[in-house]
């Protein structure tokens, strides 16, 4: 893949947890969206495999009967590990999806057929480049630019952007966590180039940072880290800690907590949109599936298979017109390649009862 740099880290390469669930129906697919290393947040792909082998899978074999929805309460008692247990509970929840021939968008409740496609462009060396990506990215017809930020590469990039492209392109940013509540006035300047958001500016444990910070600036504050599960994103809103929220499947412990999610934020007139982490078309179509419930009312980060891969794991996912397709298969929607995923494939475990 083409190198992601973010204020946490520079992604060159992504190893791919996929897991597969075999029933005596059907089998179902999930990716873990867990990174190398602990830092965009505390989990990392080993640690998740050795979770899912050693601590969540025994709780899985364990119970008399087994369906997606009952996952969550069977996996409770295992602290965190989020990234982890959505991909246990997707995987189940496809392959019992499958088996009733029904697709995940319709078992969520989602209505849209399809999703507004934006990309995230990463940090770059050179103002110059950055102006590259992005009109390539433009040509192609994203809907949303989104441009990573940290301290040092934020006012000057989104300025060259707003001066290159104009006032119409919808543009936002994302910190991933790099400022600090004494950066305000600084993250105040972003104010006059009409982002349609901040994505999480401060520590993840920070929420009643954020509303101080929206004392200060005008632009509005979306939580991506801070946001766990249902209640963080309630306790987030209640406080004003937030306008609107990143959901991210893989980062709240599957599709049903951020349905939860998608529902509170509803319920209190906070737009959500999906986020990504990288995903192979295994991760995007699920995500895809999910960003069609009514809520999403901003573009996601659901881009093409081509912005990351130059051969994606399934079919490619494509982008038209600044849209992407909400699959209509039973569960996910998609199959990995056979042939792609044993030439790729690095290890296995098969773990049994
Ligand atoms: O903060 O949204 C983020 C990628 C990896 C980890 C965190 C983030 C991201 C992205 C890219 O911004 C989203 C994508 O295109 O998948
Ligand atoms: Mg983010």
């Amino acid at each position: 893949m083409a190198p992601f740099r973010t204020s946490f880290a520079v992604e060159t390469n992504r190893d791919v947890l996929l897991v597969r669930v075999e029933t005596a129906e059907a089998q179902g697919w999930a990716e873990c969206v867990a990174m190398d290393s602990p830092l965009y947040s505390s989990e990392y792909l080993d640690g998740a495999q050795q979770v899912i082998s050693d601590h969540l899978l025994p709780r899985l074999f364990a119970a008399d009967e087994l369906s997606g929805a009952a996952v969550g309460g069977l996996l409770a008692p295992v602290r965190g590990h989020r990234m982890a247990k959505s991909a246990v509970e997707t995987a189940v929840l496809d392959a019992e999806l499958r088996a009733m021939g029904m697709p995940l968008s319709q078992y969520l409740g989602a209505t849209a057929t399809e999703v507004v496609s934006g990309v995230s462009v990463g940090i770059q060396d050179t103002v110059p480049e950055l102006l590259d990506a992005v009109e390539e990215y433009l040509d192609a017809g994203y809907a949303r630019i989104k441009l990573k930020i940290e301290p040092g590469w934020d006012l000057a990039p989104v300025a060259a952007v707003r001066e290159r492209f104009g006032e119409d392109i919808v543009l936002q940013v994302d910190a991933n966590s790099a400022y600090h509540r004494a950066d305000a006035r600084h993250l105040a300047q972003l104010d006059t180039f009409g982002l349609l958001l901040i994505e999480q500016p401060l520590a993840e444990e920070d929420l009643a940072g954020n509303v101080e910070l929206a004392k200060v600036i005008r632009t509005p504050i979306c939580l991506d880290e801070s946001i766990v599960s249902a209640q963080d994103a309630y306790e987030a809103i209640r406080t004003g800690a937030c306008a609107i929220v990143n959901i991210k499947p893989g980062r709240v412990g599957g599709y049903l907590e951020s349905r939860r999610i998608h529902d509170v934020c509803a319920a209190a007139g906070i737009p959500v949109w999906a986020g990504g982490m990288l995903e192979t078309g295994i991760g995007r179509a699920a995500n895809l599936a999910l960003a069609g419930l009514s809520n999403f009312t901003l573009p996601s980060d659901i881009s093409a298979s081509d912005r990351y891969y130059a051969q994606d794991l399934t079919e490619p996912i494509t982008m038209t017109g600044g849209r992407v397709a909400v699959p209509t298969g039973p569960g996910i929607g998609i199959d990995p390649i056979p042939e792609v995923v044993t030439e790729l494939t690095t290890a296995r475990t098969v773990i049994q009862p």
